[in-house]
């Protein structure tokens, strides 16, 4: 990720760069064509973990006055009172802008629509960020794209320090101590052990909306205890794995309320189901207790979220001011291409560019004068491929057709087939013209830590001898009505057809699947679009509802140690496209084992250049084995208004995480001269967990 390029001409785009790709024409594979050159335009300032945070008791703490008649009224305890006894304590010197004021609101615009507030029990807000920033976890990642390479290591957060044991197998981590939900609930081991005790081992509950909190992702057979109210206790079977530390970050370990989810959960109220403990907190209920910096207070369907600042909320400035600056945040419920158009205009305030369709509108008026708002690029960390449903043994509990599709895919020359039939320049072009997007072969992107071209295997755009693979593997036209059919006794030997899973929330996703099921026909391969929305998308996904599926990579490919289990089927449920089937394993292929296994001593290892190595041997695996078909890779770009200070210099859109984390939001703010009256709650605060609205004074 350290290896940007050189920084971008000012506002201009190197546009029109030409690739001369020698093709190399060996077996198949073809010379990978360098990406074009582009650059994020501006580089982080690279510091140390403990640059950015410490957590220390202060001699004075303040809150915006306008609360001080709450606590006058009796309201709220003091301050000092709702703070734990060593605050999340951010340093000025890590603050671009040093310390803040409060006053005024971040006014996000999402695609998605909240399920309800049990982020434990597998319900999403809507994503954009809410989650995020309601679900503080005991690590955090985002912020690490400024944190020196050889110092890399998640930061602290509800887990304020940690020790490992003389042999590497236990790790004790020590919780901040007095913190507290929203409602002023104590935050303490009892969240920590209801999360994993009864969402994370349950496997009734698909902890998390997007099903990562599984035991596995923790490493198979580790346990987790409570020593105290402050302290927590994992054992590995692995010998010092520092790598699930990034596990215990967003989005797989960050508590929910126990005493509002616990009293819900079958395991201690027998008159409930599991489908009533999930949805027992629906988007109506408000006031859900948080450890975030912002409470939801006001949800109108299809309309707005609007949360108020969190009163106990357990971060301060070195001065003693209690976080967030920003006392409202605001969620439009509108669509994803809608958040860049109205960022861009200033009727919104932030956005992650990541629909290249819209970037030259987006670049052009950004590039006015008067631009509302500021719009960067970062390096190449969008990437989207083609992912075949590998279970051979139940996985969705396919048909008969189904069935024979995934033992097609579970064929290496049909899989290479499919990517030589692909035309990813065209498929790019398509997107966006101009240097943004690059062809993407699969595996870990061009441009970041662990990649290594020489360890990427290319099967280059070629139709006629992907036709001649699939005439190899008997796949012929017996009808002779254009499509090829299955063999006999196969699915009766019908014609090939195969359903292709994307996502309707972007532009993007659908375009490029269009764009394959295009590329498909001159395979005689009929491929039918079976476009879901967000939510029913994620569900099918993660239930191996699907054939095949275009969609956006997530941060394994960029980052290697975020989500370094899913980079494999490394446990029964941490792989995106080769889950476990009816059996409860999950019937790997024998190259899989061998990219299960290369993760596998990835995580254990703390030496870098072997883990350098083991990326290189994952990564030819991979690719040579065309384990999913990559199309494209492009860079995203941030897009903040212009009246925010404290955005860090070359936040990347999405690495570690996404760059709602990555800007550390409870420290930014807006100078009280650009302070606009955009709040819809002024002087407010959350209410009673379930009580309707915000209260004043
Ligand atoms: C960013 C992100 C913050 C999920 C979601 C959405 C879900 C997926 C993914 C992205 C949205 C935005 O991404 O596109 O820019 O704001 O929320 O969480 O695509 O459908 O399941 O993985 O993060």
């Amino acid at each position: 990720m350290r290896k940007h390029a050189i920084a971008l001409g000012g506002a201009g785009l190197l546009l029109g760069v030409s690739l001369i790709a020698t093709h190399a024409q060996t077996a198949g594979t073809a010379e990978l064509p360098d990406p074009p050159e582009f650059a994020a335009q501006s580089e982080p300032v690279f510091v140390g973990v403990s640059d950015i945070q410490e957590y220390k008791a202060l001699p004075e703490y303040h809150q915006p006055e306008w609360m001080d008649k709450f606590v006058a009224d009796g309201k709220l305890p003091p301050v000092a009172e709702r703070l734990p006894k060593e605050p999340l304590v951010f340093k000025t010197a890590n603050m671009p802008d040093g310390i803040g004021v409060y006053g005024d609101v971040m006014r996000h615009v999402i695609g998605g629509r909240p399920e309800g507030w049990n982020y434990i029990g597998g319900q999403s807000q809507g994503w954009g960020g809410i989650d995020i920033g309601l679900s503080e976890c005991l690590t955090r990642t985002g912020p690490l794209f400024e944190v020196k390479a050889d110092e890399l290591e998640p930061l602290p957060n509800l887990a304020k320090s940690w020790e490992w044991s003389e042999d590497g197998h236990e790790l004790t981590m020590h919780l901040i101590e007095g913190a507290k939900w929203s409602d002023g609930d104590p935050f303490d081991a009892d969240d920590v052990m209801f999360y994993w005790n009864d969402n994370v081992q349950d496997p009734n509950v698909s902890a998390v909306p997007s099903g990562t909190g599984t035991p596995e992702r923790f490493g198979v057979g580790t346990t987790l205890e409570a020593l105290d109210p402050y302290t927590i206790k994992w054992t590995f079977k692995e010998v010092r794995p520092t790598q699930y530390l990034y596990a215990m970050a967003y989005d797989s370990f960050c508590p929910g309320p126990s005493h509002l989810l616990k009293p819900q959960h079958p395991k201690y109220n027998t008159a409930n189901t599991y489908d009533q403990y999930k949805n027992a907190f629906p988007p109506e209920y408000m006031n859900m207790p948080v450890m975030g910096a912002w409470v939801p207070v006001e949800y109108r369907p299809d309309d707005i979220i609007v949360m108020r600042r969190n009163p106990y909320y357990w971060k301060t400035d070195e001065n003693g001011n209690q976080l967030p600056y920003l006392d409202e945040l605001e969620y439009r419920l509108s669509t994803w291409a809608d958040r860049d158009v109205q960022a861009v205009a200033g009727s919104g305030d932030f956005s992650n560019l990541e629909q290249a369709e819209s970037y030259v509108e987006a670049l052009k008026r950004s590039a006015e004068p008067t631009a509302p708002a500021r719009l960067q690029f970062g390096a190449r960390t969008i990437g989207y491929a083609l992912r075949m449903n590998l279970s051979g043994n139940g996985w969705g509990e396919p048909d008969a057709r189904g069935q024979a599709v995934r033992e097609l895919n579970r064929q290496l020359d049909f899989r290479k087939a499919v990517s030589m039939a692909i035309d990813r320049q065209r498929l790019g072009d398509s997107l966006v013209r101009g240097p943004f997007t690059a062809i993407y072969p699969g595996g870990l992107y061009a441009g970041t830590t662990f990649y290594d071209k020489a360890s990427t295997v290319y099967y280059g755009y070629d139709v006629a001898a992907a036709n001649a693979l699939l005439d190899g593997i008997g796949l012929t036209d017996t009808d002779g009505n254009g499509i090829r059919n299955f063999p006999a006794g196969t699915a009766n030997g019908a014609d090939v057809e195969i359903t292709l899973l994307a996502n309707t929330d972007y532009g993007t996703d659908t375009n490029l699947a269009e764009g394959v099921i295009a590329q498909m026909e001159p395979l005689g391969i009929r491929v039918i679009a079976n476009f879901q929305a967000g939510t029913a998308r994620d569900d099918m996904a993660q239930s191996g509802q699907f054939d095949w599926h275009v969609e956006r990579q997530g941060a394994e490919m960029v980052a290697v140690v975020q989500s370094t289990t899913a980079l494999a089927p490394t446990g029964p449920r941490t792989h995106t496209f080769h889950k476990a089937g009816t059996d409860g394993t999950v019937d790997l292929l024998p190259f899989e084992q061998d990219l299960v296994d290369d993760v596998n001593a990835f995580i254990v290892s703390a030496d870098p250049a072997e883990r350098a190595e083991l990326m290189k041997k994952y990564q030819r695996t991979f690719t040579e084995n065309v384990y999913s078909v990559g199309l494209t890779q492009y860079p995203g770009a941030l897009i903040v208004n212009k009246r925010f200070a404290n955005i860090p210099a070359g936040a990347p859109v999405f690495m570690f995480n996404w760059a709602e984390d990555n800007i550390i939001r409870e420290r930014v703010f807006v100078p009280k001269d650009s302070q606009q009256a955009y709040e819809l709650f002024p002087q407010t605060l959350p209410g009673a967990p379930g009580s309707a609205g915000p209260i004043s004074e």
